[in-house]
């Protein structure tokens, strides 16, 4: 056989990925001809020099090294999580896990923190995938990773200068992991299937998420700029959403969330949770995400949707609108009766106050309103006592929730700490709603189909708190005044009209 026929039969395979004149591309995929893998990677002028240092650099330095200080003697294992598929050979939007994010900066997927003890203190290895490329085959011949296919990403050197950690080769970490089986090694689980079979359950892991969420319920300076730039951008999708309203009730909700996440990505990583856009009795479904339905003239829209920052904090705000800018009489009573409740809710928050108490104070309006609107029978204190709680058919949920790189923040912080007193640089959600039901007959006809939730971001400070999200109006007048001066107004900077 001559050379020349013998490079016509591709003779690699997934094992044998390159041989002399073949590359193997993968299951379905024809083999690649060597000699045109290797005109690819080569004549590529070399990357520009990039010296830039993340800036928050030295905060996530420190973070790791106070869990390190929370877990003395162990190797604590912190993944970022892998690709999603969606459907096939296609994924979803990669978002970082949000402790991973916490300690690196790092929004790589597949990395891998590991944080070992050491005799000169705690050692952090951020392992990352390596670079596909123009120097490697996969530049050209992998379509999940390769750079022609994908655009760059930070390999390993690139990432040890721009997060200022030691780095290494995502490959190398379960041959390392195994020579620190000696330490007893946590992992934060549950993110990434292929680190959690590299290391055997331990049953003192949980107190690893617990510690991290229970570290991040104090924002610091840096965070709360975040989350004040994902409000004020949120602010602009809810104004951008308002004047859109016009073309809302042509085509629908759709309308009102496409129009919310184009200014989520524009000036944001992403939204930070799926945007509900509930119109009408749509409002009554507290997690109403479909989008699909109808925007109509006299009903209301209420709009929960939060930006991500590009540094993932993110904002949650919700309002709750008149579509044709002006609140019926019925619909301004129950808007009201909310707002009240969420002034209730402002007021007693500051240090030292019981996480809870902005939701009983809310509880405690709803509760009296929903008497007075004779859907429920007097006195208040019988209404909210703890054995019945019957309020709750139309309230349906808590008042607040911590906020910051996760909608729902510190999710694993023990009961203790989440549910104990609030602190300066807490983060949290006011967001009390009524819900009635379209076919629910203890309610007056014509509040049937009404939903109203109305939610700001507060920060706790020494003395009280800080609305961060009024720059929304939140009184009724406010809002029709707000809506009539945004349809009159220039149309704003993401207008295509
Ligand atoms: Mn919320």
């Amino acid at each position: 056989m001559s050379d020349s026929h013998a490079s016509h039969e591709p003779d690699v395979s997934e094992d044998n990925p390159i041989s002399e004149h073949w590359v193997w591309a993968g299951h379905h995929r024809p083999a690649i001809p060597r000699v045109l893998v290797d005109h690819m990677t080569s004549a590529w002028a070399p990357d520009a020099p990039d010296t830039s240092v993340h800036p928050a650099s030295a905060d996530f330095a420190t973070r790791r090294y106070r869990i390190a200080q929370a877990f003395p003697g162990k190797t604590l294992v912190i993944p970022s999580g892998p690709l999603k598929v969606r459907a096939n050979d296609t994924d979803y939007r990669f978002r970082a896990g949000t402790d991973f994010v916490y300690l690196t900066g790092c929004q790589d997927p597949d990395a891998v923190l590991v944080i070992a003890p050491g005799a000169e203190g705690p050692r952090s290895t951020l392992y990352v995938a390596p670079r596909r490329d123009h120097r490697t085959h996969e530049f050209f011949t992998d379509a999940r990773y390769g750079e022609l296919w994908v655009g760059a990403r930070r390999g390993v050197e690139e990432s040890a200068r721009y997060f200022d950690v030691e780095c290494a080769p995502l490959e190398y970490v379960a041959k390392d992991l195994e020579s620190l089986a000696a330490t007893t090694t946590l992992v934060l689980r549950g993110l990434d299937g292929t680190v959690d079979r590299l290391v055997p359950a331990h049953d003192d892991e949980a107190r690893l998420s617990e510690e991290l969420s229970e570290m991040r319920l104090v924002k610091d300076a840096r965070e709360i700029t975040h989350l004040e730039e994902a409000i004020a951008s949120t602010v602009r999708g809810f104004e951008d959403v308002v004047r859109a309203l016009p073309l809302a009730t042509q085509f629908g909700e759709r309308v009102v969330e496409g129009v919310f996440n184009l200014r989520a990505r524009v000036e944001g990583n992403d939204v930070g949770y799926n945007t509900i856009a509930a119109s009408g009795s749509h409002a009554t479904v507290l997690h109403w995400t479909t989008n699909d339905g109808d925007v109509r003239h006299g009903d209301l829209l209420l709009l929960d949707a939060g930006v991500e920052h590009a540094e993932l904090y993110t904002a949650d705000v919700t309002r709750t609108l008149p579509v044709s800018g002006t609140f019926s009489p019925a619909q301004r009573r129950i808007y009201e009766l909310v707002l009240a409740a969420q002034d209730a809710a402002m007021e007693v928050v500051r240090p030292g106050v019981d996480f809870l108490d902005p939701h009983r104070a809310a509880m405690a309006v709803l509760a009296a309103g929903l008497i007075d609107l004779g859907i429920l029978e007097g006195p208040v204190e019988d209404v909210l006592r703890p054995d019945r709680q019957l309020h709750r058919r139309y309230t349906l949920h808590g008042v607040s929730h911590m906020l910051g790189l996760d909608v729902h923040d510190c999710a694993q912080a023990r009961n203790e700490h989440y549910h104990g007193p609030l602190q300066e640089g807490y983060v949290l959600t006011v967001e009390p709603g009524l819900y009635f039901q379209l076919h629910d007959l203890t309610v007056p006809e014509e509040y049937r189909g009404i939903g109203v939730r109305i939610e700001d971001d507060v920060l706790v400070t020494a003395d009280g708190y800080r609305n961060l999200s009024e720059g929304l109006p939140r009184r009724a007048d406010d809002v029709e005044a707000w809506m009539a001066g945004l349809w009159s107004g220039p149309s704003g900077t993401l207008s295509w009209r």
